[in-house]
């Protein structure tokens, strides 16, 4: 019955669109995706504020070249500008992190010249760089990145650094506390004390300077839906059981799973593509499956880290920052001793934001800023009234800049911790996580026996190198659907590709 079998995908983010649409093209005839929310898209969130277009979650294609899917598709729907397009764009190896132009303030309201930041910048890039070998070497000298960068940089600084006064040592060492703030939005985690160093290297990147659609992120998820047969999606039904190993009659059929909602309907299938996010997992395995998750793969579940990083949307009348400006770090002056949180999360949660990007060209944007902030104080931040983040703002943008009449226009932030089917931001490898750890998420259920493949796993938390990314997710979606092909083409010849 292959082409006749049922196929219910649980969410209808990039992975579970992608999956969908591979099987459909197939000629899987029964594909059905059930989604939680009114809206297509998941953690790719275009919203507006006042007329200007804002990313509330994916923001860049990391790494646009021809080994992109997410690249690939959205140049044949014309969603990129031309720029992005270039061979020289496309060639461009940075290794995922753009050269973006800086300005630096401190917290007694200067500006930070090259003479002091440069080195402070280099030392970090250098540390940092280093982090990722561990993955391919025997054995980790630390369990975390922040440990390994903090005792790197510390011994690395005193014996360059030694000529130069005591105070310029102490700015560096508290920008350098910036950088490690800025790494934990890059990375979703709270601290880089939970990021694994034997892990680091894991995540890959592709060649190709980060771009971003000039008309929002979601014109992928639409023209991607364009292309789905309709009525494949039902939104606003989440699932609350996906019962496995089980044997239900319905038409004269037999299926093995059943899907079970939260509003009482229960859709019989053969196979599910459950992609929901990793930190949902964490929170509701134990009501999710029934029977539960395997233990190997549920400890692989809770060892993996998803954390929460979120942006928080400034737009001022006009810029204070320089013209050619692609990046603002904040640099807080008490904070020599390597810091990457805060010690009294309610009071101090704004020192968590290592700055802001700056929207561009302006022509687009007007003069709006995305603020970045990860971790608890993410996450308390989340549970403020707006006006309250506003005030917050405005009183750090008056003291760096040393302007005590800058006021910002408009605030807008975004909730991902709070967002009950996401419950954080994107996945991270936690300290004493390895590749194994997401074979393990990925790994169908049951493995063997007579109805294999009855609960499939996508999503970002799932791709062995490429977790934490858009593209990585698709390539999830496709390869469960590739699973599934080939299941009911050449079963024993299917091997996963695991890169
Ligand atoms: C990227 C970027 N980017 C910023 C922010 C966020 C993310 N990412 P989905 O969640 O989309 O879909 C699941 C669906 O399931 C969803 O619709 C739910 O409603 C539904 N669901 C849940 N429970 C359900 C239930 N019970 N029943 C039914 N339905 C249910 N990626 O490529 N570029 O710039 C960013 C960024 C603020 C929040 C990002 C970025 C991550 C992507 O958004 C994300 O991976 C995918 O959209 C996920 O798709 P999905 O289908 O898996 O799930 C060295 C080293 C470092 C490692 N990291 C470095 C890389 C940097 C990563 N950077 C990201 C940065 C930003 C800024």
């Amino acid at each position: 019955h292959g082409l006749d079998s049922q196929i219910v995908i649980v969410g209808c983010g990039i992975s579970g669109i992608g999956a969908a649409l591979k099987l459909t093209k197939h000629g899987f005839r029964n594909v059905r995706i059930l989604e939680a929310t009114g809206r297509s898209g998941g953690r790719i969130k275009t919203g507006k504020m006042g007329n200007n277009i804002i990313e509330i979650g994916a923001n860049w294609i990391h790494g646009p070249s021809e080994a992109n899917p997410v690249f690939c598709l959205s140049r044949q729907y014309s969603l990129l500008d031309p720029e992005s397009l270039t061979p020289e764009n496309q060639d461009l190896a940075i290794g995922g992190h753009p050269p973006w132009v800086p300005n630096w303030f401190s917290s007694s309201g200067h500006k930070l010249t090259p003479e002091l930041t440069g080195p402070a910048v280099e030392l970090f890039a250098e540390v940092l760089e280093e982090g990722g070998e561990f993955s391919e070497q025997g054995g980790e000298p630390y369990s975390s990145v922040g440990e390994f960068i903090r005792t790197e940089v510390r011994q690395r600084a005193a014996e360059r650094w030694q000529g130069d006064s005591l105070s310029c040592q102490s700015v560096r060492l508290s920008l350098i506390s910036t950088l490690l703030k800025a790494e934990c939005c890059v990375n979703g985690t709270h601290t880089l004390d939970t990021l694994g160093l034997g892990a680091f290297g894991l995540y890959k990147t592709l060649p190709g300077l980060d771009c971003t659609f000039p008309r929002g992120y979601e014109g992928l998820i639409t023209n991607l839906m364009n292309e789905l047969p309709t009525g494949v999606v039902s939104y606003h039904r989440p699932v609350s059981c996906v019962h496995w190993q089980r044997v239900v009659r319905k038409g004269g059929r037999e299926y093995p799973v059943v899907v079970e909602c939260e509003d009482g309907e229960r859709i019989p299938a053969d196979h599910v593509i459950l992609t929901v996010p990793l930190g949902y997992l964490k929170k509701h395995h134990g009501t999710l499956l029934s029977p539960p998750l395997p233990l190997h793969k549920l400890h692989s579940v809770q060892r993996m880290g998803f954390g929460t990083n979120n942006k928080i949307f400034v737009e001022f009348d006009q810029p204070w920052w320089d013209n050619d400006c692609e990046v603002i770090y904040l640099v807080w002056e008490d904070e020599s001793d390597l810091v990457d949180q805060v010690s009294d999360v309610e009071r101090l949660w704004i020192k968590k934001l290592f700055g802001f990007t700056v929207l561009k060209p302006t022509e687009r944007y007007g003069h709006v800023l995305c603020g970045w902030i990860a971790g608890h104080e993410s996450e308390f931040m989340e549970t403020l009234p707006e006006q309250d983040v506003t005030h917050s703002i405005t009183h750090l943008i008056r003291r760096f800049t040393g302007n005590p009449t800058i006021t910002p226009r408009r605030v807008l932030r975004s909730q991902w911790f709070h967002d009950p089917w996401t419950c954080g931001s994107y996945t991270y490898t936690a300290t004493g996580t390895s590749l194994q750890d997401i074979h393990n998420l990925a790994e169908p259920l049951p493995q063997q026996g007579e109805q294999p493949l009855q609960v499939l796993f996508a999503g970002e938390a799932t791709h062995p190198s490429f977790f934490s990314t858009v593209h990585g997710a698709l390539l999830t979606g496709w390869r469960e659907a590739g699973r599934l092909i080939s299941h009911y083409s050449a079963p024993s010849t299917f091997q996963p590709t695991r890169s």
